[in-house]
């Protein structure tokens, strides 16, 4: 492992986190931020506290072009995943998330608070979160509570004594640290670190997206079989491919009835039901 990656990851577990700074050119973030205006100009924004009213999320953002591509398997970040997941881990989510001005702070919560399993534990996801514009204090930034990815199912509960709308726990807001960063850095962030959206007091909006990674055996939180077009996943990488779930976890996980499922991606693919079903008169 290189000295570089080693430190990264030796942050990673003290803290929680760590931010690589400087992974985009000024011609990709001005790309990216293009292509996110782009989709939130089309108007709709959050459902609820935790999406944020006041925030636009576009989905599925590694189907929606090369850029965004690029960003899911940069190699400095996945030289960090690689040594906190096993091998064949996946892509869980992948989203723009722009916070408007007026937003207020989103629940505190941690990523990977689906899996039913007890803490302190390791993380099932690993979160990154990458700013397209500079991340500050004022203006939304991520806020993490750094050494929290440790804490006990207990200490979860009783340092977020406040609930989302209620007065808030002065102590525990006090552990709150916002991630200050300039635009086209990534944060790594586990998936059991206390953190949320920061509330945006700026004038601007808060540009960002967020890739989330998840252990091989776990499900993922977006469905990439229905949310990307398959014409769009034959074109991407085999690295990728593997990302969205087109891979074998061994024995046999992912396989498509019997067979590995990149094959489903070969142009003159037949599903094997309804081929099969063909040939023996029908399904019945
Ligand atoms: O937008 C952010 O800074 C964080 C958002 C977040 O943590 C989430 O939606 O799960």
């Amino acid at each position: 492992m290189n000295p570089t990656t080693r430190s990264r990851l030796d942050r990673f577990e003290d803290q929680g986190f760590v931010i690589l700074e400087g992974l985009l050119s000024p011609d990709e973030l001005e790309e990216i931020r293009t292509r996110i205006d782009d989709y939130t100009g089309l108007g709709w924004s959050g459902r609820n506290d935790f999406e944020g009213v006041r925030t636009q999320r576009v989905y599925s953002l590694v189907g929606r072009g090369k850029v965004f591509e690029a960003t899911v398997e940069h190699p400095a970040v996945l030289d960090v995943l690689d040594a906190l997941l096993a091998p064949n881990y996946q892509l869980t989510a992948s989203q723009a998330i722009c916070i408007a001005p007026g937003e207020k702070p989103q629940p505190v919560h941690y990523d990977d608070t689906f899996y039913p399993i007890p803490r302190p534990r390791p993380a099932i996801s690993v979160s990154t979160i990458w700013a397209v514009d500079d991340f500050a204090a004022s203006n939304g930034g991520t806020e993490v509570i750094p050494g929290s990815h440790r804490w006990s199912d207990d200490e979860v509960a009783t340092s977020m004594i406040s609930a989302p709308d209620g007065p808030q726990n002065p102590a525990f807001e006090a552990k709150l640290q916002p991630l200050e960063m300039p635009a086209g850095s990534c944060a790594i962030f586990s998936g059991t670190l206390l953190h949320r959206g920061g509330g945006n007091r700026s004038d601007r909006p808060r540009r960002a997206f967020s890739h989330q990674y998840c252990e091989p055996w776990a499900r993922t939180q977006e469905n990439w079989f229905l949310s990307i077009p398959r014409d769009r996943v034959a074109a991407m990488s085999p690295r990728l491919q593997s990302l969205l779930g087109y891979s074998i976890h061994p024995p046999f996980m992912g396989q498509v009835a019997g067979r590995h499922p990149t094959k489903s991606l070969e142009p003159d693919h037949v599903n094997s039901l309804v081929d099969e079903d063909a040939k023996v008169g029908g399904r019945g």
